[in-house]
């Protein structure tokens, strides 16, 4: 194989930027001639997981899932991004612990609730607030924080990072880790 594999985990609020990055990432590495794939949670709901809801269990068995068609992507030598809200630790430290050390990178799109909220892209948070969607990430329902992610964007004030921006500190991550 020409490529090594891994999966990039990419875990945050809605409306945080994961998809946004996740496609920048994915261009980026095709401009390089690398093989890399997205496995996005709001789209793989419409399709594998379309039989589970946002209650914690059916969150964890969407995490659950979307850990393990990565491992596989990874498995085949493609570079996997995984972006999905992905809330809990212990879910998301699951996925860690299927991949070999190293091949899991956590990266958090630290992204406060305001600013979130602020972008509303899809009106959910409007919806959200007004008690139209019940156990909202981030209004009434938990976002548990990465401790020990491997890469952390901060979005606050100033120091902005466009989405391509973003999408470079990974690939210079993943050239400093022997990924690309
Ligand atoms: C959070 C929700 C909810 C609730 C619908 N909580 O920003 P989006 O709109 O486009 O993407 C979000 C998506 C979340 O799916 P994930 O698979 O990423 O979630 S998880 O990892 O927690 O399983 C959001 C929309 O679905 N959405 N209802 N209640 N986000």
């Amino acid at each position: 194989l020409q490529q090594k594999g891994c999966v990039i985990w990419i875990t945050g609020l809605s409306g945080s930027g994961k998809s946004t990055l996740a496609c920048a990432l994915s261009r980026a590495l095709h401009l390089r001639g690398k093989l890399a794939y997205i496995l996005d949670g709001d789209n793989i709901r419409h399709g594998l997981n379309s039989d589970l809801s946002f209650k914690a269990e059916d969150r964890a068995e969407n995490i659950r899932r979307i850990g393990e068609v990565a491992k596989l992507f990874a498995d085949a030598g493609i570079i996997c991004i995984a972006s999905l809200i992905s809330p809990y630790r212990k879910d998301r430290e699951a996925c860690r612990s299927l991949l070999p050390e190293g091949d899991f990178i956590e990266v958090f799109l630290d992204v406060p609730l305001q600013v979130c909220e602020s972008r509303d892209p899809k009106g959910l948070y409007k919806l959200a607030r007004a008690g139209k969607i019940k156990g909202f990430t981030g209004i009434d329902d938990p976002y548990e924080s990465p401790i020990n992610c491997e890469i952390a964007l901060q979005q606050k004030g100033k120091d902005c990072l466009s989405p391509s921006d973003m999408a470079e500190t990974v690939i210079s991550y993943l050239e400093e880790k022997g990924y690309l």
